[in-house]
């Protein structure tokens, strides 16, 4: 059993990316496992039978198998950098507009507009493209939110990041790589801007980097490095 917690992560998952925020604002050394979604370890399965990633092990057992509770449990112990410091209604507010489980929630849009193929076959009669567009119409109504908080701040809830911020523009850069071109155009400068200094932030930039996929056996990788 390894004496640092073992962090099970996809790189381009927006989840996993939350895990890895809070891991390295809080400055806490995990051993790193890199995965693919189409072939888990057996491991991250047993230990957590949903085999959702992030999921993370702590030494003494205890099992935190979602992005947020990870992200929490980290700056509960260490916030250098208050992020914890916005009001929390507010701020859970906001995260769950964002990636709750109803269909009014932008996370039900973005899959839609994301992963179209898939869902146009729920309804064979509305094709691809028709998918796509209703999805990303409908999410613009969560994107005005932002651009109008980004309007009176340059973070969304204060003048510097704050949990909202990092649990929720790993989300926004799905919505914007879904459609670049689209997205480039589009009438949301605040949230653009906001966007773009998250993924130029040396934070993002810390937690984007490439790690080797694990296998069973592999010497730990160690997470910040
Ligand atoms: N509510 C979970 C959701 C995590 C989640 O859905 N992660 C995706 C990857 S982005 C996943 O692991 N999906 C399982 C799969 O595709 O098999 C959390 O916040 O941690």
């Amino acid at each position: 059993m390894s004496d640092l917690p073992i962090l099970y992560s996809f790189r381009r998952c927006p989840y996993a990316m939350r895990a890895r925020i809070g891991l390295l604002e809080a400055n806490i050394k995990v051993e790193l496992r890199e995965i693919v979604l189409r072939d888990k370890p057996a491991h991250m399965c047993q230990i957590s039978p949903k085999a959702t990633v992030p999921v993370l092990l702590l030494p003494n057992g205890t099992l935190i198998d979602e992005s947020l509770d990870i992200l929490l449990w980290a700056l509960n112990q260490n916030d250098p950098n208050n992020l914890l410091a916005a009001d929390k209604n507010i701020t859970n507010k906001l995260i769950e507009q964002t990636d709750g489980t109803k269909s009014s929630h932008f996370k039900h849009h973005l899959d839609r507009y994301k992963y179209a193929s898939r869902h146009a076959v729920e309804n064979p009669r509305v094709s691809e493209q028709a998918t796509a567009l209703t999805a990303r119409k409908d999410s613009e109504t969560y994107i005005q939110t932002l651009e109008s908080l980004l309007a009176n701040n340059p973070f969304l809830l204060a003048d510097k990041p704050t949990l909202a911020d990092y649990a929720i523009a790993p989300f926004i850069r799905q919505f914007a790589n879904s459609g670049r071109e689209w997205w480039n155009a589009a009438p949301y400068p605040n949230t653009q801007k906001w966007l773009e200094a998250f993924i130029a932030s040396p934070t993002f930039q810390t937690i984007f980097q490439k790690f080797p996929l694990w296998k069973d056996g592999d010497p730990p990788i160690h997470f910040p490095t």
